[in-house]
């Protein structure tokens, strides 16, 4: 049988989020046995550790521009492992970097005459501000507007022309932290948001049946970009951003199983781990127990592809 490729690469930056550290979170998700667990669990599979993608000499340079600079650092990454049939899995690090993480992937679908990918978001946050918009000032939280063509400082450059997604093949999970700027993007782009509390009322399986219609209506590969605070904050507290009200473990884990076993994914982030504020390294081992789940279920139809 035929073997596919994951590769995985940490990206150590805490300059996009409001607290530095998530800069630890690609080494507190590999102490919690990553690696080893995918390598072990994932069968036809071959499973690469590429370590770490370091931006060198941050001081001076505003956070926007510095988190650009990481930013293009993994779109060159993303998008090379794009073009050789690899899945990247990227281990953050704040959620900036997922600007340059999915350009990176549409750009390479784009260039092989694809169209650019659905992207299904897990997050309690939106992450579709502005510079102009933004409350708080961190990047973390313009990824998602940099990618849809609003106007970032610096992120735009880095998403490009042909790095761009369509709004309405995005869909946002579990949000429930919306800012009143981000509320009116959402609506001017016409993006779809199924809340935590929508997820609470009709129940996880109806959602993700509606999500994955919009992402990928035919079967179509697709990105997920996972935020591990999209869960309850009493199962996942080692994050920079802490919203209660999230989903459970049990529903974030069937959840992901049902994407898993839906398209083969192109390009997974899991992104937002702080070990400053975990517990006993609880939020480590959800993650890592979450890409498990989700990869597995992944596998049949990453050889199918
Ligand atoms: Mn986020």
């Amino acid at each position: 049988m035929e073997t596919r490729e994951i590769h995985i690469f940490g990206v150590p930056i805490g300059i996009g989020g409001g607290q530095t550290g998530t800069s630890h979170g690609p080494r507190h998700a590999r102490e919690a046995g990553l690696v080893e667990m995918l390598r072990a669990q994932l069968e036809h599979v071959l499973v690469k550790d590429l370590g770490d993608v370091v931006l060198e000499g941050e001081p001076g340079r505003s956070r926007l521009q510095t988190a650009a600079e990481w930013s293009s650092l993994v779109r060159d990454q993303t998008c090379t492992l794009a073009r050789n049939g690899i899945m990247p899995v990227v281990i953050g690090g704040d959620h900036s970097l997922a600007t340059g993480s999915i350009a990176g992937v549409t750009s390479a679908r784009r260039e092989a005459g694809h169209p650019a990918p659905g992207v299904l978001w897990f997050d309690a946050h939106t992450d579709i501000n502005t510079h102009e918009s933004t409350p708080s000032g961190n990047p973390h939280g313009m990824s998602a507007a940099a990618l849809t063509g609003f106007d970032v400082e610096h992120l735009s450059t880095v998403v490009g022309a042909d790095g761009r997604i369509e709004p309405d093949r995005l869909v946002f999970m579990g949000a429930r932290d919306i800012d009143p700027g981000e509320q009116v993007h959402l609506e001017q782009a016409g993006i779809t948001v199924f809340s935590s509390e929508q997820i609470h009322d009709e129940g996880i399986d109806s959602i993700i049946s509606q999500a994955l219609e919009i992402v990928s209506p035919d079967h179509e590969p697709f990105c997920l970009s996972f935020d591990i605070d999209v869960v309850d904050p009493e199962h996942a507290p080692g994050v920079d951003t802490r919203v209660s009200e999230g989903l459970d473990p049990e529903q974030t884990k069937h959840a992901l199983e049902r994407i898993g076993a839906h398209a083969p994914l192109l390009l997974v982030d899991a992104v937002e781990l702080n070990p400053e504020t975990d517990r006993d390294n609880q939020t480590a081992q959800l993650l890592v127990a979450c890409l498990n789940t989700l990869l597995r279920a992944n596998v049949g139809q990453l050889l199918k592809d």
